[in-house]
């Protein structure tokens, strides 16, 4: 009895030694752009990622990264995608509202409270809403992942109140929501891809821009901007978009692996963001920035000032989307 299962298990390991490795995957390479630079911990997301690949497929497929905006904007990146003229994009939701008009409640301002809140919203019924409307528009998102909250900067004075947004020109992304934010707090905004950012800020084009401290970090803001403000007036959540042409011409297998890589990818990048965010705060201090801290009272004035940006902009992104998000929101606070 014994010598037989021995003899079978013989015979299933030759079987499995005759057939070519992974035969099921075919050698792919990967082409996945990104605003940020590689010290970003996007950069620790796709290098997870690229760790599961080589396991599951014995490196057959390969992603092949173009950090700091290297190979073109966000934008025309997502529109590649839905073109089929490129795999893969990391990226804002907020540039893609112009594709997906129901991502813009993610730029309401002061939306969510803490990272708690839009794991929650994102990884739940909403998250899934929004992966629907994706797809319909050519785009399969993979997972979330975390930009996160985002603070203003400027280089013309300290901003710790409501008030003191007046007349600064700031960046913003291109999106009409953050428009209508930024121009009720004061500011004269104007929109700008992000990689036009640094060099706008250096010659003084603009004088400020918002970003998490992170991205301030790792893309150098601080080199060209003197203030910080921990406003955190808006969480945005990375979207991990691979093109729904070419996704569909992956075996189950191939998409099975790269939504397993993305979800592994998710859980180090959000992990290093979040460990990461308080060191920046710290860094940039360091560094020489000026950092005014926004009290929760002053915060709630900022957000009383721009509560018409709601009723202006919900008919836009539209009810049903709002109203999945604030479901999701209503219960991770235990409503
Ligand atoms: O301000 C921005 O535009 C950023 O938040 C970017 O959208 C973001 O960092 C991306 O460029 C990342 O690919």
């Amino acid at each position: 009895m014994f010598k037989r299962r021995t003899l079978v298990a013989f015979a299933a390991t030759a079987v499995l030694a005759a057939a070519p490795a992974f035969a099921q995957f075919k050698e792919r390479t990967i082409k996945f752009t990104n605003g940020v630079n590689e010290d970003h911990p996007v950069g620790v997301g796709v290098k997870k990622m690229q760790e599961v690949l080589n396991a599951k497929t014995g490196g057959k497929m390969k992603i092949q990264a173009f950090w700091g905006g290297a190979a073109g904007g966000d934008l025309q990146a997502t529109q590649a995608l839905r073109a089929g003229t490129q795999e893969m994009v990391c990226t804002s939701s907020s540039p893609l509202v112009g594709i997906v008009k129901e991502l813009g409640v993610f730029d309401l301002p002061f939306l969510f409270a803490s990272e708690k809140e839009a794991d929650a919203v994102l990884d739940g019924e909403a998250g899934k809403y929004f992966n629907k409307k994706l797809e319909d528009a050519g785009l399969v998102n993979l997972a979330y992942w975390e930009n996160g909250f985002r603070n203003l900067t400027n280089s013309k004075k300290p901003v710790a109140k409501a008030e003191d947004f007046e007349g600064i020109k700031v960046r913003v992304m291109q999106n009409n929501i953050f428009l209508d934010t930024f121009k009720t707090l004061g500011t004269n905004a104007v929109p700008m891809s992000f990689g036009e950012v640094f060099t706008a800020l250096e010659t003084r084009t603009i004088d400020g821009q918002e970003n998490p401290f992170v991205t301030i970090e790792t893309s150098k803001f601080n080199e060209v901007q003197k203030y910080l403000s921990v406003t955190r007036h808006a969480y945005t959540p990375f979207l991990v978009l691979y093109s729904k042409k070419l996704w569909d011409g992956l075996s189950p297998q191939e998409q099975a692996v790269l939504r397993e890589a993305a979800a592994e990818g998710q859980k180090v990048q959000r992990q290093a963001n979040r460990q990461l965010n308080e060191k920046s705060l710290a860094s940039l201090k360091t560094k020489g920035m000026q950092v005014n801290e926004v009290s929760p009272a002053e915060q709630k004035r900022m957000f009383e000032k721009v509560k018409p940006v709601y009723d202006k902009n919900v008919p836009t992104i539209g009810t049903e989307a709002v109203n999945v998000v604030m479901d999701g929101l209503k219960k991770a606070r235990g409503g």
